[in-house]
């Protein structure tokens, strides 16, 4: 099964499941659970969930344990979007081809259906049967969005708008921005599949690079960032070097990590 295949197939698994984590709209808050299924089934790629689905299988792990960790990162990540797109940040009107959340449910609903689809991400984790290694998941997921991680990415990425930034920042901004929501979908999965230190470090490896491949390969395609500052040529060029190198960490797993390097390929040389 190629990369595209696998997707598709496991998109389906991750929707029905996202379907059943989050509540039907109803009662007085209908309009909070309207707002939350409006942004997670708005056509995303489910590249994270699905990294989380590979990551765990490498590790020897099946499709039970990454299910909940993989709807988790989801979630994460929509709840990213929704707040990346409202007037105070990134200001945006449409996401994804359809009004952005603030647009169609006002920012107070749209702020709020952020907070409760994050909030549902980490109770997904260790509710009812708890995901294995549940609450080091929680600790992980923690750290990667939390204030050192995605928030501060975002932080300072509103802080040096307009500025021209060196390769160090623009590092700095992208790993967290994007990169650690990326590295943290694919140690879910490697701690859904129970994996041992060495196997946990392997996948940090690779998540580092290929979470970097992706922000890159989003400013070749938009002509920002990285394709703005060092040219779309050197962009890319950087982006097939980290690739390489992310995929030959993968070499512990043998083939269980064939789906991985399949991703890692289809992603450095994704078009939309
Ligand atoms: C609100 C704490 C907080 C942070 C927001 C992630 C983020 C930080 C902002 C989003 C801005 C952005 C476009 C970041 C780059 C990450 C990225 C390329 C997101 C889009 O990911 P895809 O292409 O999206 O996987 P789909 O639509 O397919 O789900």
């Amino acid at each position: 099964m190629g990369a595209v295949e696998y997707i598709k197939k496991y998109s389906k698994v991750i929707d029905d499941k996202l379907n059943k984590y989050l509540p039907r709209p109803s009662g007085y808050a209908a309009v909070l659970h309207r707002a939350m299924r409006y942004s997670v089934f708005s056509k995303g790629k489910r590249i994270r969930p699905v990294l989380t689905i590979a990551a765990c299988q490498a590790c020897g792990g099946n499709l039970r344990d990454a299910i909940g960790p993989a709807c988790a990162v989801e979630l994460i990540h929509t709840y990213t979007l929704i707040h990346d797109d409202l007037p105070a940040m990134d200001n945006s009107d449409y996401r994804r081809g359809k009004l952005s959340s603030h647009k169609k449910f006002g920012q107070a609903n749209a702020i709020l259906a952020g907070d409760a689809l994050l909030t549902l991400a980490f109770k997904i984790l260790v509710d009812g049967k708890p995901c294995r290694n549940g609450v080091q998941m929680v600790k992980e997921l923690a750290d990667y969005i939390g204030y050192a991680g995605t928030a501060a990415g975002q932080v300072v990425d509103m802080a040096t708008k307009g500025r021209k930034l060196d390769k160090n920042l623009l590092e700095y901004i992208n790993s967290r921005k994007t990169g650690h929501l990326i590295v943290a979908s694919l140690k879910m999965g490697a701690l859904a599949g129970n994996a041992d230190k060495k196997r946990l470090y392997a996948i940090e490896k690779f998540g580092k690079g290929i979470g970097l491949v992706f922000q890159i390969i989003d400013d070749v395609l938009d002509g920002e960032g990285y394709a703005e500052r060092f040219g779309k040529r050197n962009a890319i060029k950087q982006a097939n070097a980290l690739t390489k190198r992310a995929r030959a960490s993968l070499a512990v797993f043998g083939d269980k990590a064939r789906p991985l390097d399949e991703l890692a390929v289809f992603l450095s040389n994704r078009t939309k």
